[in-house]
C-alpha cells in the first residue's frame, strides 16, 4: 500500500484515518518510498506542542535539491523543469530542462561557495521573477545556505529590517526589474537598505535591465563573469532533516515581521505530497502558479513541490494586465497549462475586464484551477468555474499559511468534492479542530470557532528566527496543546470547513459573532461591486457596528450611489438578516493591500475606529497612497 497518491474519495477517508491512527507509519512510508536519502531517520517525529518543539525524521540525512533535480535526470533529463515567460511578449521564453537546471544550479552553487558562502549562512535574495531567482534558491539549498527571499517590491526599509533580523552574509539582487511597462531599480534599493553597516559582506548582482548601477568596491560583484567560469557540476551538502532550509518573513499584526524558519526533510516530504494530491499531478502536466517566489506559495508549489514531483512549472515575470488584460489567458494557451493556481484578488480584478480577453484564447488544456491567499467569494468562485474552467475543471480552494509550509485544508482535484467558498476537508495528516473559549474543543457539525491543528505535521515552521518565545506566544499559547492558526472557521453539516477570516476579523454586533468574510461574500454578489472589505467599529447601542469599504466595477460607477447602498444592505439582509447590515458604506477607489494581494483589513479597522496614529507594520503595503484618500473621505 502506497500513501503517496490518493485515487478516490473512499481512499481519502482511509488514508486520513491511517494518518491519525498511525502517523508514524503514514508519514514514514511516504518519506521512505518517494525520496532519496543519504541516510534514513531514526524516529519519524518527536514533539512537545506547549514548548513549540517539533522535529520530524530525526537523524535523517538528505538534500532537497538532489530530490528536486538530480534524481530526475536519468528519466526526465530532457523534460522541461521551468518554463520562463518574460514580462515583455517581444522577449523569447526560456525552456529550462532538468538537465539544464542541474547545470545552472551547480554553477550558481559553485559561485556562492567561491564567494565564501557556507552551510548555515543566511543569503537574502532580492530578485525579480526570472530564472536566476529559482536557481539562486536551489543553489543555496544545495550547499546548505539558508535562503531568505525578499519580495522585490519591498522598500529599502523593509529589506533592511529583514537583512538585519536574519544576519545575512550575502544579498543576491539584480540591476533592475521589469513590471509591465515600468522598470524598477533594484540595486539602488539594496544600496539604500545596507548603506549603514550590516552583516552583509557581498552583494551579487544579476544583469537584467541594463540599468546603470553603482558597484561598491570589495562588496558588490557582477554574477555573469563568475558564473561563466564556474564548474558545471557540484557536490551537494549532506543536510540533517532538521537543518534550516529557509527563512521567510510574514507580517505580524504589530511590530516587526516574523522570520518563519522551515527545515529540510519535513518540508520536502509534505510539499511534495500535497502538490501531488491537491493538484492531481500527472507526468505530462504544465503547472502554473502565479504567486511570486517571494511568498510561501511560490516557495512550496511553484518551486519545491513541483520540482520534487518532476513536474514542469511556469515562471512568469510580468503582471496580469500587461500588455493587456488577457495576459494570463494567453500564457495558459501558449504553454497548454493544465493546472492554474492563483489568488482571489487576481480573479476579482480580471473578472471586471472585458470578457473578450478570455474568449480570444484557447483554455481547453486546463484540468485544475486553484485559489489561495484569501477567502474566495462566491461570485469570483463561479466566474472562475464558469468562464475559465468552463465547468469542467475542479477548483481547489487551498487554505494554508506561511507557517504551515504546505496546504492544510483543500479539496483534492478529481478526488474530493468542492463547495464554493469552502476549503472543505483537511488533508491526511492534518487534525483540524475548532476551539472555543476556555480552551475547549467544539465538536459536532454546524459550528464555528478558532481554527487550530491539534497534532504536528512535517512541514510546520519550527520557530521564528531569533525569537522562539514569540513563536510559542503566537501559535501555542491561546489554545495550549494545539497550534493556533489565527483564523476563524465554521464547519458545515457534513464537516466541510469554511474560513471566515482572521479571528480579529470577527465582529460582535449586538451579541452576535459575525465573520466578515461571509458578509463580504454577499456584498460581492452585487453586480456593481468589484471588491469589498468589512470591519467593525464601536457603536453605542450595538457594541459594534459594521463599516464597509467598497470598490465598484467600471460600469458600476455611473449608478446612483444611494441605490447601490440600499441594494447592498438588502443583499446582506437576505443572507444574514438585518443583523449583518452595514451602518456605514464608503465607496473607495481602491482597498489597501499587501503585496501578495491580501486586503489590509487591519488598516481599514484603524480608520473606522479613528485610531489613525498607529497602523502597525505597513511595510508590506503595495498602495499606501490610497490610505490618505480613504481617510479624507471617511464617513
Ligand atoms: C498561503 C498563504 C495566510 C493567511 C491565512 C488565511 C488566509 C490563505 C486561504 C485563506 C481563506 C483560503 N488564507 N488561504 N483564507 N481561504 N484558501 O496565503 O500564506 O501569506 O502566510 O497567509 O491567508 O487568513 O491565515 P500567508
Amino acid at each position: 500500500m502506497s500513501y503517496y497518491k490518493i485515487s478516490d474519495l473512499e481512499q481519502y477517508f482511509k488514508h486520513y484515518k491511517k494518518s491519525v491512527r498511525e502517523p508514524r507509519k503514514f508519514w514514514g512510508k511516504i518519506a521512505e518510498e518517494n525520496f532519496l536519502w543519504y541516510q534514513g531517520w531514526e524516529k519519524v517525529f518527536e514533539f512537545e506542542m506547549i514548548k513549540g518543539e517539533i522535529k520530524w525524521f530525526l537523524g535523517g540525512k538528505v538534500n532537497i535539491v538532489k530530490n528536486c533535480i538530480d534524481r530526475h535526470l536519468s528519466k526526465r533529463g530532457d523534460k522541461p523543469a521551468i518554463i520562463f515567460e518574460p514580462n515583455s511578449i517581444e522577449e523569447k521564453e526560456q525552456i529550462i530542462t532538468y538537465n539544464e537546471l542541474y547545470t545552472r544550479v551547480a554553477k550558481m552553487a559553485n559561485v556562492l561557495r567561491s564567494q565564501g558562502v557556507k552551510k548555515g549562512d543566511r543569503v537574502c535574495i532580492y530578485l525579480p521573477m526570472i530564472p536566476e531567482l529559482a536557481v539562486a534558491m536551489l543553489a543555496c539549498a544545495r550547499i546548505g545556505a539558508i535562503h531568505s527571499v525578499i519580495f522585490a517590491g519591498f522598500s529599502a526599509a523593509a529589506v533592511n529590517a529583514r537583512v538585519k533580523d536574519c544576519g545575512a552574509k550575502m544579498i543576491i539582487t539584480a540591476d533592475g526589474s521589469y513590471r509591465g511597462a515600468k522598470t524598477l531599480q533594484l540595486k539602488t534599493i539594496i544600496d539604500e537598505a545596507i548603506k549603514e553597516e550590516t552583516s552583509v559582506e557581498k552583494v551579487l548582482v544579476v544583469k537584467r535591465t541594463g540599468e546603470e548601477v553603482s558597484m561598491k568596491e570589495g562588496r558588490d560583484i557582477w554574477l555573469a563573469p563568475l558564473y561563466e567560469e564556474a564548474e558545471e557540476t557540484n557536490i551537494a551538502e549532506i543536510m540533517d532533516s532538521e537543518d534550516p532550509l529557509f527563512i521567510l518573513y510574514t507580517s505580524g499584526s504589530t511590530g516587526k515581521p516574523k522570520g518563519m524558519v522551515h527545515t529540510t526533510a519535513g518540508y520536502m516530504v509534505q510539499t511534495a505530497y500535497t502538490f501531488n494530491n491537491v493538484f492531481h499531478n500527472n507526468d505530462d502536466d504544465v503547472f502554473w502558479c502565479t504567486a511570486d517566489l517571494g511568498w510561501i506559495t511560490g516557495h512550496s508549489y511553484l518551486l519545491y513541490g513541483a520540482l520534487l514531483n518532476g513536474a514542469t512549472t511556469v515562471l512568469f515575470e510580468g503582471i496580469p494586465t500587461y500588455p493587456d488584460a488577457g495576459r494570463f489567458w494567453s500564457i495558459i494557451d501558449k504553454y497548454k497549462v493544465t493546472q492554474f493556481y492563483t489568488a482571489p484578488t487576481a480573479i476579482r480584478s480580471l473578472m471586471t475586464e472585458d470578457y473578450e480577453h478570455v474568449t480570444k484564447h484557447d483554455l481547453s488544456s486546463l484540468r485544475v484551477l486553484g485559489s489561495v491567499g484569501e477567502p474566495i467569494n462566491e461570485e469570483a468562485w463561479h466566474w472562475f468555474n464558469d468562464f475559465i474552467g468552463k465547468k469542467r475543471c475542479p477548483i481547489v480552494d487551498t487554505w494554508w499559511q506561511t507557517e504551515t509550509g504546505s496546504i492544510m485544508i483543500s479539496p483534492l482535484a478529481y478526488v474530493t468534492p468542492a463547495k464554493p467558498t469552502y476549503a472543505t476537508l483537511p488533508l491526511p495528516g492534518i487534525q483540524a479542530v475548532l476551539m472555543g473559549e476556555k480552551n475547549t474543543e467544539i465538536t459536532g457539525n454546524q459550528v464555528m470557532g478558532s481554527l487550530c491543528i491539534k497534532f504536528p505535521w512535517p512541514s510546520m515552521a519550527r520557530t521564528i528566527w531569533g525569537d522562539h518565545e514569540r513563536y510559542i506566544k503566537t501559535y501555542f499559547s491561546d489554545f495550549p496543546g494545539t497550534y493556533f492558526t489565527g483564523d476563524g472557521a465554521l464547519r458545515d453539516e457534513v464537516g466541510y470547513y469554511r474560513i471566515t477570516g482572521r479571528t480579529d476579523d470577527v465582529v460582535i454586533v449586538s451579541g452576535h459573532n459575525l465573520g466578515t468574510a461571509p458578509i463580504e461574500d454577499a456584498i460581492n454578489q452585487h453586480p456593481a461591486v468589484a471588491e469589498s472589505a468589512v470591519v467593525g467599529y464601536p457603536h453605542e447601542i450595538k457594541g459594534n457596528a459594521l463599516y464597509g469599504y467598497i470598490t465598484l466595477k467600471a460600469e458600476g460607477t455611473s449608478r446612483d450611489r444611494e441605490n447601490v447602498r440600499k441594494e447592498i444592505n438588502q443583499l446582506i439582509t437576505s443572507h444574514f438578516g438585518p443583523i449583518g447590515k452595514l451602518d456605514k458604506i464608503q465607496f473607495v477607489d481602491d482597498l489597501p493591500k499587501t503585496r501578495s494581494g491580501k486586503i489590509l483589513r487591519r488598516i481599514l479597522r484603524s480608520i473606522a475606529t479613528n485610531e489613525m496614529d498607529n497602523f502597525g507594520d505597513t511595510s508590506t503595503m503595495i498602495n499606501p497612497e490610497v490610505v490618505q484618500h480613504i481617510i479624507d473621505n471617511k464617513l
